[in-house]
């Protein structure tokens, strides 16, 4: 350890800690830009300048390391100035259109301005004019607003193994920008949105569907549904005033309705379907000598991923479609036929966490319904952005049941949105499914927590263990890729999920600001799972109703058209 004295106070920390670090531990807030908790540091916007006593400048605090007996000083007159010079040479060619940008209010930028009390800015810059990056369903990139943190391109690099974003030009020409800059569309992107969650201005964000949506809950002739996918209730209420990780899934029901949507539904459910298709196929390519390792199919960034990098690697991908698009092919059939109504007059919006569950609903073909199964998909940052606009005050509404029947899930379902859920889910079921018993203990720990690969080997009758491995993030993902096309990857079944911890911290959740607050998200997914009455996909009442009375079995011809899908090469 090592002592070192700020703002008069002392502490000691580890000496491989930077001064922002040991700031942080002693509740010192220093303002950031380009710095990120969970990338590494890069110490480009200057703005977390220090005093630090025996340094010949100011110094960076992100990227400078602490030393015995250093004393730091983070509010002088002289520190305070040249932040405040940095945000406004910053401010001096960045776009004034705050009060209709997508991030005003979340912008760090503008948190930063009104913190360090610039009230004018004394530069003249020249404004920066690129056109808008838009061509894909998922995400808008708008250069103007970029202030070269690099945040994206780290995101994008370390994180997800992607590098589809690199600096490009010199001096005030610098842009981040894809290959040869061309649009998003056009490069390898997945549409993780992993850039999006860390961008810390409005120059990354996931394309604004709400004004559709608000369009056909306006239309009379129509009848308007909606999803919600497993992780949107543990952070939904994060963007309207609630404490990170409490767990909103009965207001966020209440929400919807109040919003005008005619039936709310849980994605849980075809979660739950998700587990006997994907689990049947499993035990199908076990039993008849299929592929394997069998690799999950629902993370829609991580499909993307497969199809652009290891399109070899194909036929390891379960054809089962993600919950998302189940219950999409479900809706326009099944839910019609029950409820009557001519399926052309539905619309099916989905609320996910997740930016490429926009392209995933548009890819075409997803229309096993006849129609396009998803029509809308929102984040839940969107969600939260209408219903601000429609002046609900979130914390203070009652909480409801989602409707039947598509609204019934288990806990097994819920798990879905932390990294490990889907295998645990699985488990639940395949042991039940191969042995006709029920598990005694239906958690499985080791499939659980933030390792970025983790394996395991379970028993499920004598002579067969399942041998799985999960994986999040898409670096990881290259990883237990690279094992498979190398022959090394003697493992049954595989997890992966494009983003970290999985959807709980998909691209499309209110940013995540720290390692601790992603943990609270996945101890509430885990806690809705305890409080639920129906733990495994196989007892969940309203799926078995649908294969008795429409769809028949799992992997039979019905599920076959509806509930599984083909991949491109
Ligand atoms: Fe997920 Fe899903 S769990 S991908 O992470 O499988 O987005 O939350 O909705 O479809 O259920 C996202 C979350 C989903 C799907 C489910 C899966």
């Amino acid at each position: 350890m090592v002592n070192i004295t700020i703002d008069g106070q002392k502490v000691a920390v580890p000496k491989t800690s930077t001064v922002l670090e040991a700031a942080i531990s002693l509740g010192i807030k220093i303002p950031t830009l380009c710095y990120h908790p969970e990338l590494r540091v890069e110490g480009a916007c200057r703005v977390c300048m220090v005093e630090v006593e025996g340094a010949r400048s100011l110094v960076a605090s992100c990227v400078y390391p602490v030393n015995e007996g250093m004393i730091v000083r983070t509010n002088t007159a002289n520190v305070r100035e040249a932040r405040k010079t940095v945000v406004e040479l910053l401010l001096a060619n960045h776009p004034t259109d705050c009060l209709s940008c997508q991030r005003n209010l979340s912008c760090e930028l503008q948190t930063i301005a009104s913190d360090l009390g610039v009230r004018e800015v004394r530069f003249d810059g020249e404004k920066k004019n690129y056109p808008l990056d838009a061509n894909n369903p998922s995400l808008v990139r708008d250069q103007s607003k970029c202030i070269l943190c690099g945040r994206c391109i780290r995101a994008c690099s370390e994180r997800q193994g992607v590098h589809v974003y690199s600096f490009a030009n010199r001096g005030f020409d610098t842009t981040v920008v894809p290959a040869f800059d061309l649009g998003l569309d056009e490069v390898a992107c997945t549409y993780c949105g992993q850039c999006a969650a860390v961008c810390p201005t409005g120059a990354i964000v996931e394309k604004d569907d709400t004004e559709k949506v608000w369009n056909a809950i306006s239309d009379p002739s129509k009848h308007v549904i909606v999803q919600t996918a497993p992780a949107v209730r543990v952070a939904l209420g994060e963007a309207l005033d609630l404490p990170n990780g409490t767990i909103v899934t009965g207001k966020m029901v209440t929400a919807l309705k109040r919003l005008g949507f005619d039936k709310v539904f849980d994605t849980n459910f075809t979660a739950d379907l998700t587990i006997w298709e994907e689990g049947s196929e499993l035990i199908d390519r076990l039993t008849n000598g299929g592929k394997l390792p069998m690799i999950t199919s629902c993370s829609p960034g991580w499909v993307n991923f497969i199809e652009l990098k290891y399109p070899d690697l194909l036929d390891h991908l379960s054809s089962a479609k993600s919950p998302q698009q189940m219950f999409g092919a479900l809706a326009k059939t099944y839910y019609a036929e029950k409820a009557g109504i001519d399926p052309k007059d539905i619309v099916s919006v989905s609320i996910m966490p997740c930016t490429a569950k926009k392209a995933e609903a548009a890819r075409p073909e997803m229309n096993s319904s006849g129609y396009q199964d998803v029509d809308y998909v929102l984040t839940t940052r969107e969600l939260a952005r209408m219903i601000r606009e429609a002046g609900l005050t979130f914390g203070k509404l009652e909480e409801a049941d989602f409707d039947a029947p598509l609204g019934v899930g288990s806990g097994a379902g819920v798990i879905f949105g932390a990294t490990g859920g889907v295998t645990e889910a699985a488990l639940r079921t395949v042991v039940k499914l191969v042995t006709g018993n029920e598990l005694d203990n239906i958690e499985f720990q080791a499939v659980r927590g933030m390792t970025g690969i983790k394996e395991a080997a379970v028993p499920i009758k004598d002579g067969l263990t399942a041998k799985v491995a999960i994986a999040h993030t898409l670096a990881n993902a290259r990883i237990l890729l690279d094992k498979i096309r190398a022959g090394e990857a003697d493992y049954h079944f595989i997890e992966i999920m494009a983003c970290p911890g999985g959807c709980s911290g998909g691209g499309g959740q209110p940013i995540i600001t720290s390692a601790e607050h992603r943990q609270k998200r996945m101890d509430a997914i885990y806690e809705c799972d305890t409080c639920s009455d129906i733990r495994k996909s196989h007892d969940n009442p309203a799926v078995a109703e649908l294969y008795e009375t429409w769809l028949g079995k799992p992997l039979g011809e019905k599920s076959h058209h509806l509930l599984h899908t083909h991949y491109h090469p």
